[in-house]
């Protein structure tokens, strides 16, 4: 964590393994709350159970909700209906925020709710030891899928484009000059605005999927993301294993 954002941590060091991605995110989230000199204390940060719900409780040092497992979002939305002047960010896993609490993410963007939801999207459940999630890519090993997994993974990003979200994007750690604007520009924007993060876990994921170190990992994170604009006109052959990232949706500007 770089030295200026020490200032946002209530503790010295992170529980998060070596090479894991939500160490990246947990500094990229704290960057732009930096860069846009929002007050933390205007904030609250929502998250439910696993790893990534770890980002903001217990390390910064802000009003922070660590609710129930798949529940973030009901929380939050409870949170800014009493106080609607807060800005209430949602961090939290891909199980957490698309398995278990998928009907509460599908309804808060449905119903349009003033929130920002960041969702690291690890494809697994890291923390309770590397099971299967609605994310994990087709022939991906975990501790449930021993021989592949066989069921097609969720686009969590178009699931909430088609609820009715105002924003959606999907960027990796490794992007993270795009993410860090993604980000900025969603805490900016009134209505539900929802990111999905993609953060290599290879403490649980990664070994199980032949990658030696946490650094092969981000390396080939790295090469199978293309934006959007770099997608265009390449045949489906080349887009082949290629992560599409971009901002998927955005009608904060709508007027009708
Ligand atoms: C009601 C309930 N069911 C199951 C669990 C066990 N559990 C804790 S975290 C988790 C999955 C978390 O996965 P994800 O949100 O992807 O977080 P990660 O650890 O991968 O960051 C599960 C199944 C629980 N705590 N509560
Ligand atoms: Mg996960």
């Amino acid at each position: 964590m770089a030295r200026d954002l020490q200032k946002y941590l209530r503790v010295s060091s992170t529980l998060f393994c070596p090479g894991c991605g939500l160490r990246v995110l947990s500094n990229l989230v704290l960057r732009a709350i930096d860069e846009l000199e929002l007050n933390i204390d205007d904030m609250l940060f929502v998250s439910g159970i696993g790893c990534a719900a770890w980002i903001p409780s217990p390390h910064f040092n802000a009003d922070t909700l660590h609710t129930l497992h798949g529940r973030a979002v009901a929380f939050a939305t409870g949170a800014k209906m009493v106080n609607p002047k807060l800005k209430v960010l949602v961090i939290s896993g891909d199980g957490d925020l698309g398995d278990i609490g998928g009907n509460h993410l599908i309804h808060a963007a449905r119903r349009n709710i003033d929130l920002t939801v960041i969702c690291a999207n690890n494809q697994n459940y890291g923390m309770t030891g590397g099971q299967v999630a609605c994310t994990t890519p087709i022939g991906a090993l975990t501790a449930t899928t021993t021989e592949g997994n066989v069921y097609r993974p969720m686009d969590l990003v178009r699931l909430v484009q088609a609820a009715g979200a105002t924003y959606a994007a999907k960027y990796s750690v490794t992007q993270p000059l795009l993410l860090t604007e993604s980000i900025k520009k969603s805490l900016g924007i009134q209505g539900f605005s929802f990111i999905e993060v993609w953060a290599p876990c290879h403490t649980q994921f990664g070994r199980r999927n032949q990658f030696a170190n946490p650094a092969e990992m981000f390396k080939d994170l790295k090469n199978s993301c293309i934006t959007r604009e770099e997608a265009e006109g390449l045949s489906p052959e080349e887009l082949e294993g290629r992560i599409i990232t971009g901002e998927f949706c955005d009608v904060s500007n709508y007027t009708d």
